[in-house]
């Protein structure tokens, strides 16, 4: 009969469905991130789990050569000189006219060797060029070329404690965010000094910004100024991405 079929191939989904979800269920990291509770970020909470349980920890997203290359808008923040009304945006104002020669990305929390990293001293350690796919929240996409020192070896050079599990980023227009480690020590995360074979341009976060290939664009945090590595969830609260009602993990 007609109707069994179709109940069998209902029953089949289900089945599958269900043995997805078991799957999701046994794979499921321990102790999720914490504001986890909070009911409207229920469906990030699927998301990081499923993701996290089904795909292996450091796959690579897909990257493209030379000739794939596109425009590239400049969105957000484009120049904290200009927008930040605060010392911080005086003091980029300043260290854009010395061309980031005083530039320092700080590295401290729970690490061995805390650490300001000049310019030169990022550029001096492993350097990995990626041609990536840019999905922004607002529905383009764009595909770049980047060059940086992946976190990992700012990570391995600032010795990160046994305790540690993310990494809070701050920059220069005050936003606020973090990464836990399975993101922070992927291959194709780093910290972009490089854009299309050029130095960084200020409207794509000068002089480096972060490059989270796995995730959405707004997690790809610009003019990146201090690290902060930590035992315990951070999202950075009202300063983090929730002020925007966007999901801490957005994983692409
Ligand atoms: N510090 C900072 N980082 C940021 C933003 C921003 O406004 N400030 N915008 C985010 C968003 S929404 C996107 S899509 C990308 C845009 O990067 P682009 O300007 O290089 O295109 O940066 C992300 N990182
Ligand atoms: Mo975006």
């Amino acid at each position: 009969m007609k109707t069994t079929g179709l109940i069998t191939r209902r029953r089949a989904i289900v089945a599958g469905l269900a043995s997805i979800g078991g799957l999701v269920a046994a794979r499921m990291p321990r102790d999720l991130p914490p504001s986890y509770g909070n009911l409207l970020r229920m469906g990030d909470t699927l998301t990081y789990a499923t993701h996290r349980a089904l795909l292996p920890a450091h796959s690579l997203v897909r990257e493209y050569s030379l000739g794939d290359l596109t425009s590239f808008p400049a969105t957000g923040t484009t120049n904290p000189a200009v927008s930040v009304k605060s010392a911080l945006g005086e003091e980029y104002r300043k260290l854009q006219a010395g061309a980031f020669a005083d530039w320092r990305l700080v590295v401290e929390g729970r690490v061995a060797r805390p650490r300001a990293f000049s310019l030169a001293e990022l550029k001096q350690l492993p350097a990995r060029t990626q041609i990536t796919r840019h999905t922004c929240e607002e529905g383009w996409t764009a595909i770049g070329q980047w060059t940086g020192v992946p976190l990992s070896h700012v990570l391995d050079a600032v010795g990160i404690l046994p305790t540690a599990r993310f990494v809070v980023l701050h920059s220069v227009d005050d936003w606020v965010d973090s990464l836990d480690l399975i993101d922070a020590l992927h291959p194709q995360t780093i910290l972009a000094y490089g854009m299309n074979g050029g130095d960084l341009p200020i409207a794509h976060g000068a002089p480096v910004r972060l490059r989270l290939e796995r995730q959405i664009g707004y997690k790809s945090m610009k003019y990146v100024r201090r690290l902060v590595v930590s035992d315990e969830f951070d999202d950075g609260g009202m300063s983090g991405s929730i002020r925007n009602g966007w999901a801490w993990y957005n994983g692409i």
